[in-house]
């Protein structure tokens, strides 16, 4: 497909403090099309995999076991400017800096621990869908909204 695509996902503290609905709810609301959802523990080497360009930076290892310490939602969400549109949603990366009515400025306050995560480009967004999502765990599926967001 070469409709843009974004890799979102809740991470281990999103789906222990119960705000999975309220994050998916987000993006549904906004109006982009769910085409993958699942939860999903994920192991080390995967999480090292998913964040490689920050393999080098000091906050690496704990980043990783913060990822892999419990489940994450995984999502593919699909929609034209879908990768920076889902950045603004989700707000910056340190909760403390997110503006108030981001994902992240209303529901946290810590960098390593913020919740979701976006992919930061195209590129990155078909990687990321690969890498988290098998074949046959994406839908091909038409909304009845869509007519009704897309003129
Ligand atoms: O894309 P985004 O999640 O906003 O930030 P990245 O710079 O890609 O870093 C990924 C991830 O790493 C971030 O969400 C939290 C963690 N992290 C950290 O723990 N400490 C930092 N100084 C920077 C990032
Ligand atoms: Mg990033």
């Amino acid at each position: 497909s070469e409709v843009e695509q974004s890799y979102i996902m809740i991470k281990p503290d999103g789906v222990q403090r119960g705000l999975v609905g309220e994050i998916i709810s987000r993006f549904e609301k906004k109006g982009f099309l769910l085409k993958g959802l699942k939860l999903f523990q994920c192991s080390k080497d995967l999480a090292q995999e998913h964040y490689k360009d920050l393999k080098d930076k000091p906050f690496f290892p704990t980043l990783i076991d913060y990822i892999t310490s419990g489940p994450v939602v995984c999502m593919a969400w699909e929609g034209d400017g879908v990768v920076a549109s889902a950045r603004k949603l989700i707000g910056a990366t340190n909760p403390l800096q997110a503006e108030p009515g981001t994902i992240r400025g209303d529901l946290a306050v810590q960098t390593g621990r913020n919740v979701v995560h976006g992919s930061d480009s195209p590129v990155n967004g078909k990687r990321e869908i690969d890498l988290w999502f098998k074949e046959g765990e994406l839908c091909q599926w038409e909304s009845v909204q869509t007519p009704w967001l897309v003129e």
